[in-house]
């Protein structure tokens, strides 16, 4: 998926109906296709992530920005498999560096052991996509906190709540 037109042909086509709109059910099923197999939870926060217009779904615009994420994640993994088709743990986290985030050790395999389905240290796309939209995610729900922008947020317990809530989604 490389052009507009390439682009612009694959969302006319799962969006079959011509809503103009990409539902995540719709998503999880055009990715399947492509061989990658995303829970439908983990679907619904790609799209949450560039929704902004907030209606739940995906129109043309919000599909770019998510691609634009995916096509970044997807040549990190590419360059670290080394034809192997998956990434172990330590590539993982030099894939997240490489992506800007940088996590110490208990985040990391915390973040790792959810998503490793396997559990055998051997990450595959699908699921390194799922722990970068995680991360992502993430990180954008700390930042609408840190609004001084100095990598730290006081939480009272409603915010964290809401903050447990929002994780939960994802
Ligand atoms: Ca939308």
């Amino acid at each position: 998926m490389e052009n507009a037109v390439v682009l612009r042909e694959w969302f006319d086509r799962v969006d079959a109906a011509g809503t103009g709109n990409i539902t995540a059910p719709q998503l999880q099923s055009a990715l399947a296709v492509g061989n990658l197999d995303f829970p439908l939870s983990v679907v619904q926060q790609m799209i949450r992530m560039y929704d902004f217009d907030r209606n739940g779904t995906m129109s043309f615009e919000e599909f770019l920005a998510l691609n634009k994420f995916l096509q970044k994640v997807q040549t990190v993994f590419s360059s670290l498999e080394r034809g192997r088709g998956f990434l172990s743990l330590e590539d993982v986290y030099e894939a997240l560096i490489k992506l800007g985030f940088s996590l110490d050790s208990p985040a990391f395999y915390t973040v790792c052991e959810s998503f490793d389905k396997s559990k055998k240290g051997m990450v595959r796309l699908d699921e390194f996509i799922s722990i970068c939209i995680f991360v992502q995610s993430a990180r954008n729900l700390f930042s609408s906190f840190d609004t001084t922008k100095q990598g730290k947020v006081t939480l009272d317990f409603n915010q964290f709540v809401y903050c447990s809530a929002e994780a939960e989604y994802i």
